[in-house]
């Protein structure tokens, strides 16, 4: 899979996934995340990306032809371009399921925006889709576009080194657990500080162990995330 980011903050991107999973996806060739610098493609000497809003009010809008000047460059074409998504707090809201849906694509283009968003004409005419990534108003969409980048990357076969530990997580969609939140975990020492691993994590009886693990699961779900105990949930 590739992943085209369009920003004015390309550096943002460079510190959190050189390090990590994605880091090692880039380097076996699975994920190729490309981040763009949109002021290479402005047209004047100051780099301009903003301008004030038609119809008044307060802060800038980004200009609009930086966005456009940069699809044709990199794909030869507006038609060309890869499936485009813009990040905005109006957007639909990004979910697992939108994610395990974006994992399937080859080729994606997130657009960032700054100051208080982007002209209408890359909305309507470059962006397929708008999502937001909570009910939270961030600076810019490159603290978003990181969160989509990650979350679809971990689903893209091979990248995680587990085939299987996507399988029962929170808002899964297969398996005893789906979609309620996770059981608890624990790992050795079998008592630490006083504090001892459930009994029946050690029993050795799976049946017992699986039991435990969705009553958990369940009654975590019901206390934090009510809106997620859907009829097939309640027990
Ligand atoms: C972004 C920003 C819009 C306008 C009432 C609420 C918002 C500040 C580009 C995504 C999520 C974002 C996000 C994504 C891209 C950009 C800042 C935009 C407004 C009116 C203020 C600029 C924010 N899920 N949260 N935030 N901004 N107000």
């Amino acid at each position: 899979m590739k992943i085209d980011v369009l920003t004015i903050f390309p550096e943002f991107f460079q510190g959190p996934f050189d390090a990590s999973l994605l880091g090692r996806a880039h380097e076996t060739g699975l994920v190729q995340l490309a981040v763009h610098d949109l002021r290479d493609w402005t047209g004047d000497p100051r780099r301009t990306v903003d301008d004030a809003p038609y119809g008044g009010g307060a802060g800038m809008v980004m200009t609009p032809a930086p966005f456009f000047a940069a699809v044709e460059a990199l794909y030869g074409g507006v038609d060309q371009r890869p499936r485009t998504l813009v990040m905005t707090p109006r957007g639909r809201q990004f979910d697992q399921r939108m994610a395990t849906t974006l994992a399937t694509e080859d080729h994606l283009l997130l657009l960032c925006g700054r100051y208080e968003g982007i002209d209408e004409r890359v909305h309507l005419h470059l962006a397929h889709d708008e999502i937001s990534v909570g009910d939270v108003v961030l600076a810019g969409g490159e603290v978003a576009a990181a969160m989509v980048v990650e979350a679809v990357t971990r689903l893209v076969p091979g990248v995680m080194g587990n085939a299987d530990s996507g399988v029962e997580e929170s808002f899964g969609t297969s398996g005893p657990q789906a979609g309620l939140l996770e059981h608890p975990q624990y790992t050795r020492p079998a008592s630490f500080r006083g504090w001892q691993v459930p009994g029946v994590l050690r029993s050795g009886d799976h049946g017992r162990v699986q039991a435990w693990r969705t009553a958990q699961a369940r009654s975590r779900t019901r206390l934090v995330r009510p809106d997620l105990s859907g009829p097939e949930n309640l027990s």
